[in-house]
C-alpha cells in the first residue's frame, strides 16, 4: 500500500492519515494493519498514568526532551477518553508541545474517544504498532489513571510508570485504583510543594511491603519538579534501567506476547459481536425474542436455542 510505504519512508503526513484510519475503524483497516505488523518490535513503549493533573504531560515533555539528546526518536499518544470535556488541559498541553515542533524526531498525537466506543483500547494498541512501524524508538503512551478503559490502555506498555503529587492524597488511593499493581516507577511530581516527603515515605513503604525478593525490580520512587525540569533526568535513567532489567528477564518478549494475545482476542470479540447481533436482528433472533417478551421462554433459554449457544460454543 502506497501509504504504508511513504509512512515507513518517514512521511509525517502519511502517519497521521493512518493512525485517523485506525481510529475510524474503517474498511482498509484489515490491510493496514497486515502491512504494519510485520514492521513492528523496535520500539520501547513506556504508558505514564496518574491522577489529572499530577504533571504528567510535563514529565512527559521534558522526558521527550531527555530522549532527544540521545539522539533517539520518540512518540508520544495522549489517550483522553473524556476529551470532549478537558478542552483546557489539551491546550495547555498544545502549548507545551509546541517547542518540540518540527523536530521530525518527534511525534505527538492524543487519541480521543473518535470512532466506536470500547474500541479505545485496540485502536491505541494498533496506534502504538503503527508508531512503532515508523521508526519511533520510544513511545510514550500519557492517560490519567481514572478507569478500566485507562488501564487496559496500559497494558500495551512495556513499562509503567505512575505520577503522583503530593496533594493527590493518601497513598491508599494508589491501591484502591489498582495503580500497585502494574506501576514499574513511580513518580512524585510537584516536589517543591510540602508533604512530598511524607508520600514519598508512604510509597517506599508500599513498595517494600509488596515486594521483598531480590531478583524482582526494585520498583524506585523519584522525586521531581517537573515544571522545574527537576529530577526528569534520573527519571530517564532509572526507565532506561527498568528497559534493560526487562530485557535481561524475559519481561519484554512476556509483554510483547500478552499484548498480541489481546490484539488477536479483540479482533475476534469485535467480529463476534458483529455476527451475533446481526444474527439477532433476523427473523430467527426476533422470533426468539418474541418468545422471551410473551413469557414462553427465559432470556437464558433463547440464548441456548440460539445457534451461538447451542452449536458453536
Ligand atoms: N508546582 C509545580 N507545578 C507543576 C509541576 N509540574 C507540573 N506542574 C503544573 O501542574 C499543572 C498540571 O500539569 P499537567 O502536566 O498538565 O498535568 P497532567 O494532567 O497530569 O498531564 C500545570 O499547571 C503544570 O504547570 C511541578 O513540578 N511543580
Ligand atoms: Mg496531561
Amino acid at each position: 500500500m502506497e501509504l504504508i510505504d511513504k509512512m515507513l519512508a518517514g512521511d509525517r503526513l502519511s502517519l497521521a492519515r493512518v493512525i485517523s484510519f485506525i481510529e475510524d475503524r474503517g474498511e482498509h483497516l484489515r490491510k493496514l494493519v497486515d502491512e504494519i505488523y510485520p514492521k513492528t518490535g523496535n520500539a520501547f513503549v513506556l504508558g505514564i498514568t496518574g491522577p489529572p493533573g499530577a504533571g504528567k504531560s510535563t514529565v512527559t515533555d521534558k522526558l521527550v526532551a531527555e530522549i532527544r539528546r540521545t539522539g533517539k526518536r520518540v512518540a508520544v499518544i495522549a489517550i483522553d477518553p473524556s476529551s470532549p470535556f478537558s478542552g483546557g488541559a489539551i491546550l495547555g498541553d498544545r502549548i507545551r508541545m509546541q517547542q518540540h515542533s518540527g523536530d521530525p524526531g518527534v511525534y505527538i498525537r492524543s487519541l480521543g474517544t473518535r470512532g466506536k466506543h470500547g474500541g479505545l483500547s485496540q485502536s491505541s494498541k494498533e496506534v502504538v504498532m503503527a508508531l512503532d512501524a515508523a521508526g519511533f524508538d520510544w513511545i510514550i503512551v500519557e492517560t490519567a489513571g481514572v478507569g478500566q478503559t485507562e488501564l487496559d490502555v496500559l497494558k500495551l506498555g512495556h513499562a509503567v510508570c505512575v505520577v503522583l503529587v503530593p496533594e493527590s492524597g493518601d497513598s491508599i488511593q494508589v491501591m484502591k485504583a489498582g495503580l500497585m499493581e502494574i506501576a514499574d516507577l513511580f513518580v512524585v511530581n510537584k516536589c517543591d510543594r510540602p508533604e512530598a516527603d511524607k508520600l514519598v515515605k508512604e510509597l517506599v513503604n508500599m513498595i517494600g511491603m509488596a515486594h521483598d525478593d531480590a531478583a524482582k525490580w526494585n520498583i524506585p520512587v523519584i522525586q521531581t519538579q517537573a515544571l522545574f525540569n527537576q529530577g526528569v533526568g534520573e527519571l530517564f535513567t532509572q526507565v532506561q534501567a527498568y528497559r534493560d532489567f526487562a530485557h535481561k528477564h524475559g519481561t519484554i518478549e512476556r509483554k510483547r506476547a500478552a499484548f498480541i494475545e489481546e490484539e488477536i482476542l479483540e479482533i475476534i470479540w469485535s467480529k463476534m459481536s458483529r455476527d451475533v447481533r446481526r444474527k439477532m436482528a433476523e427473523s430467527n433472533g426476533q422470533k426468539l425474542l418474541a418468545k422471551v417478551l410473551e413469557k414462553k421462554a427465559t432470556p437464558y433459554e433463547a440464548a441456548r436455542k440460539s445457534q451461538y449457544l447451542s452449536k458453536k460454543l
